[in-house]
């Protein structure tokens, strides 16, 4: 029994019905418990790059730095899982290789990109993200956002100026105050939560939750809970319908069995890799 029998995983991305190329990334790795999307941002294509090199950076650091966790422990100082730890570096890991090749390369100059990170590990999951990529839990028949935009128009959610309501509609919904690649250092929110049976997680870029609004991605998944990729698909087609105006990207992961690290699966996991 290995994680991949515990935690089902589909994802898809579209470029949508409007841009000619999709500059969205995702990533999924079921036997890792690993989601990683990434939305790009910068000329040309060098979004394409930044969220390409986020998720493949991401993905090879956390394959690497799994294999070396063989029980569950946390850091004394910060109270963190091991995990979590190790998703942060990545993270930085990635920052550094966008960066460097945004400051090497003419071509790919101001590069950036959006992510969101989702591990699953011992019944619970770490969650990390930068920008306004989303990660969304369906608990029972309720939908809750996880994650927090890392954008202008949430700061002024936060601060009062506008209601929930209002944000869906406000024209600068798109400048996000945060992103991977644009700087030395990355300044990335992770948090930890614990993971149910039954619960059935979303990652996703703006392209959709601009196009369809909370209650229909909602619907989709209660109705769809039981097949992820029948979901994925109508999602999207659903955020194409509404004018698919940007690249539509989702990821999801359904937890159908506990997963302890001392049922073995990790120990087996681990063995397997080496
Ligand atoms: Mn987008």
């Amino acid at each position: 029994m290995s994680l991949r029998d515990r935690i089902s995983m589909a994802g898809l991305t579209d470029t949508g019905q409007v841009r000619d190329h999709n500059e969205d990334c995702i990533g999924l790795r079921p036997e890792l418990g690993l989601l990683v999307l990434a939305d790009g941002m910068g000329g040309l294509k060098a979004g394409e790059v930044a969220s390409a090199m986020a998720v493949e950076v991401i993905t090879a650091e956390l394959e690497a730095e799994l294999k070396e966790i063989t029980a569950a422990s946390h850091d004394e100082a910060t109270g963190y899982a091991l995990e979590s730890l190790a998703v942060g570096r990545a993270i930085t890991k990635a920052n550094a290789s966008i960066y460097g090749v945004a400051q090497s390369q003419p071509q790919c100059a101001g590069m950036g990109t959006t992510l969101v990170v989702g591990l699953f590990y011992d019944n619970r999951l770490t969650v990390a993200h930068v920008g306004d990529s989303r990660m969304y839990r369906l608990r029972g028949n309720d939908l809750e956002q996880v994650t927090s935009d890392h954008s202008l128009v949430q700061e002024l959610v936060d601060r009062g100026f506008y209601t929930q309501d209002e944000a869906r509609s406000a024209a600068n919904k798109n400048i996000v105050t945060r992103a991977l690649g644009i700087g030395a250092d990355v300044n990335f929110d992770m948090q930890e939560e614990v993971a149910l049976v039954g619960d059935l997680y979303l990652l996703c870029s703006d392209g959709l939750n601009d196009m369809i609004d909370d209650e229909q991605i909602r619907t989709i998944l209660v109705e769809n809970r039981g097949n992820l990729e029948t979901a994925a698909q109508i999602l999207v087609e659903a955020a194409n319908a509404e004018g698919g105006r940007d690249n539509v990207s989702v990821l999801m992961a359904r937890v159908d069995k506990t997963f302890p690290v001392k049922t073995g699966w990790f120990r087996r996991l681990v063995s397997w890799f080496d």
